[in-house]
């Protein structure tokens, strides 16, 4: 392996994340962008929280062409390769506009990481987050925020029946852990483990702000798993494809 991409991804395992600079190249950035506004003017969303995060589920089927060469996008793909090979797995894949004020909550994607079954053979299934991000981060503009190795440990009070609500007992657990703030530039990309605690948030209300999220896992996880976002389920193997064919996904 590559002497380098073998050192990131140590960092990777030690930080719990990992920010590819210039993951999009500037007309990439601008057409993805252009057209998360677009699904707006639509009225693809499927809703706004209320936290200020208004997400699409459904682009990647909409406008393969656009949103179609961000899965196992070619800047990343050395570095799923490298980390799950053919048995990475397409679980979701997420569009979101912060249209105004935006303070996410305190969430993992995962939630489910650290009570997953466990038999004598089975393994423990763990996903990662691509998010590429189409405007700048900054201070004073927007920022992402994690628990500091937060994939290390298991978070306080995660269960279904204590999560109710933006001041739940894990919520108030995270804002009290050491942080560590990222402020990746447009084009960029965060890879990072979904079972990182992790929070969004604008600094400046004024700003534009939108991401696209590519959620993988590693094998297939079961149905009722507990993850922020519903799979895909249609096995989406975007390394997985014999040699030899074109390997885009539409
Ligand atoms: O930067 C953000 O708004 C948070 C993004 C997020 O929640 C994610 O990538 O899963």
């Amino acid at each position: 392996m590559n002497p380098d991409l073998d050192k990131q991804l140590d960092q990777f395992e030690r930080d719990g994340y990992l920010i590819i600079p210039n993951a999009l190249n500037p007309e990439e950035t601008e057409k993805v962008r252009q057209k998360i506004n677009y699904g707006r003017e639509q009225g693809w969303q499927e809703g706004l929280n209320e936290v200020g995060n208004m997400w699409f589920d459904t682009f990647l089927e909409r406008e393969p062409g656009t949103f179609g060469p961000l899965v196992a996008h070619k800047s990343i793909r050395p570095y799923l390769e490298a980390l799950l090979g053919p048995q990475l797995q397409l679980r979701s894949f997420r569009a979101h506009i912060n249209p105004g004020p935006y303070l996410q909550e305190w969430h993992m994607d995962f939630y489910g990481y650290w009570m997953q079954p466990k038999r004598r053979l089975s393994v423990r299934g763990v996903a990662v987050n691509t998010t590429f991000y189409l405007q700048d981060n900054a201070p004073g503009i927007a920022h992402l925020k994690f628990v500091k190795h937060g994939h290390l440990f298991e978070p306080h009070a995660v269960h279904p029946s204590k999560m109710r609500g933006l001041d739940c007992e894990f919520r108030q657990w995270c804002e009290r852990q050491e942080h560590v703030v990222l402020y990746p530039k447009a084009g960029d990309c965060v890879i990072f483990f979904s079972h990182m605690p992790h929070q969004g948030a604008k600094e400046d209300d004024s700003v534009e702000r939108s991401n696209v999220v590519c959620h993988y896992q590693s094998n297939p996880f079961y149905e009722g798993v507990w993850f922020v976002s519903r799979t895909k389920g249609e096995g989406i193997y975007p390394l997985g494809r014999p040699q030899g064919r074109d390997d885009s996904y539409a």
